[in-house]
């Protein structure tokens, strides 16, 4: 055999990018699906307990990229519902991709840039271009993104466990223990006035050495703040969005008047308000939620910038099925992100993911960054039927 046919042969099997030159996208597919979770997850702003939210698969030469977004049944923690999504992605965001030709996946926010807002939409478009792009250039998600770092993606990542309000505080402190049982080495509790600072101390009396935080999704207002000193001596990792969804100023306010380190979620929707925070120092700690910044270009963006200011990082969730959380986990494995993650096992959400479970290393708390080609998950197209509510092809239309 000549040599030329075994490098051939060696270049397919790394899935090298010469064999596509270009990656038109040719159709996505759509599909709004509702799952139920394993317990209902109560929030300061809501409980849930069926989850809805879309997926969508880009095609293009031969690839297919799966891309997430989290808009739920209500407009909760974002404005954006799944029906909202869908309309903007059906209606505005996909008919301007369809037929573009994808180079690289920094490209694609760029292109959506005419639609105002709209995040969460966005987010799964931008994930799918990483995905696909990924695959075409024979890298594992996590590697295409962390291409820009001499050190590349850490193979498993530190995670813990978002636990939602319970009836009682000893319903609480029993959903605790299970979950230190499983193996989870960080334990974050949803609070909201009148479940707070009792709650809090009886979590920390009840596990006196266990690292502990607070996310209060933006249920109070500076005239709280005696409040979050009594949290002072609870040795709490952090205190998640405290104030306004919409704030910044508030929370430099409040930031010197409490010891423990505050951290800002749904306030930092982009790149420019992770600038506005650290500028204003109006947080210690940034959680970086790609879907809430429209995307993993530009959550990598605030990674570099928290990066270079020192501000300790890590990656929210949002109740993802498998094929977001792989991408979770991917954007987790960039060196600046210090913290453990809102990155559960698929069994602490679904009893039936649409994709490849994912497991605890109960060991040292943490979940293996998928290392096959994109994603390095399978999605269940049985399962995936079965949980989809209304499901729509696109394709570009001859003008
Ligand atoms: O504020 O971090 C949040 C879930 C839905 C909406 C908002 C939040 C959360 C979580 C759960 O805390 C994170 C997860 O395990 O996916
Ligand atoms: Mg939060």
């Amino acid at each position: 055999m000549p040599l030329a046919f075994f490098v051939a042969i060696a270049l397919v099997k790394a899935g090298a990018s010469y064999t596509i030159a270009s990656m038109k996208i040719e159709r996505i597919d759509l599909y709004h699906i509702s799952m139920p979770l394993v317990s209902p997850f109560g929030t300061s702003f809501g409980t849930q307990s069926q989850r809805d939210s879309l997926v969508l698969a880009l095609h293009s030469a031969g690839l297919t990229g799966w891309g997430e977004c989290v808009a739920t049944n209500d407009p909760g923690y974002s404005y954006e519902t799944a029906v909202t999504a869908w309309h903007i992605l059906s209606d505005f965001l996909i008919p301007s991709v369809l037929g573009r030709d994808l180079g690289e996946p920094e490209e694609m926010i760029g292109w959506l840039t005419a639609v105002r807002g709209h995040p969460l939409a966005k987010a799964a478009l931008d994930q799918a271009a990483w995905d696909i792009t990924s695959q075409r250039d024979g890298l594992s998600f996590a590697q295409k993104l962390a291409q820009p770092y001499p050190e590349g993606p850490k193979a498993r990542v530190n995670v813990g466990v978002s636990i939602g309000l319970q009836p009682t505080i000893a319903a609480t402190l029993q959903v605790i223990e299970e979950k230190l049982g499983e193996g989870y080495g960080r334990i974050k509790l949803k609070i909201k006035p009148g479940r707070d600072i009792e709650l809090a101390r009886a979590a920390r009396q009840a596990f006196p050495g266990v690292p502990l935080m607070l996310d209060a999704n933006s249920a109070y207002t500076l005239d709280d703040v005696a409040l979050f000193q009594a949290m002072d001596d609870l040795d709490l990792l952090m205190l998640e969005q405290p104030l306004g969804h919409e704030d910044i100023y508030d929370h430099s306010r409040l930031r010197p008047q409490i010891q423990t380190p505050l951290c800002l979620d749904e306030s930092i929707t982009s790149f420019d308000h992770a600038r506005f925070a650290q500028a204003i120092a109006a947080c210690d700690i940034i959680n970086i939620k790609p879907a809430r910044v429209s995307g993993w270009t530009e959550a990598r963006r605030i990674h570099d910038l928290g990066r270079a200011a020192g501000l300790p990082l890590w990656i929210g969730g949002m109740l993802e099925t498998g094929i977001g959380r792989a991408a979770q986990l991917a954007l987790a494995s960039l060196p600046g992100i210090t913290l453990p993650g809102d990155i559960s096992a698929t069994s602490r959400y679904y009893e039936h993911d649409i994709a490849t479970p994912f497991f605890l290393n109960a060991a040292d708390s943490t979940i293996d960054v998928p290392n096959g080609l994109g994603l390095g998950i399978e999605v269940d197209g049985a399962r995936l039927k079965e949980v989809t509510l209304r499901e729509k092809s696109f394709v570009k239309r001859e003008t």
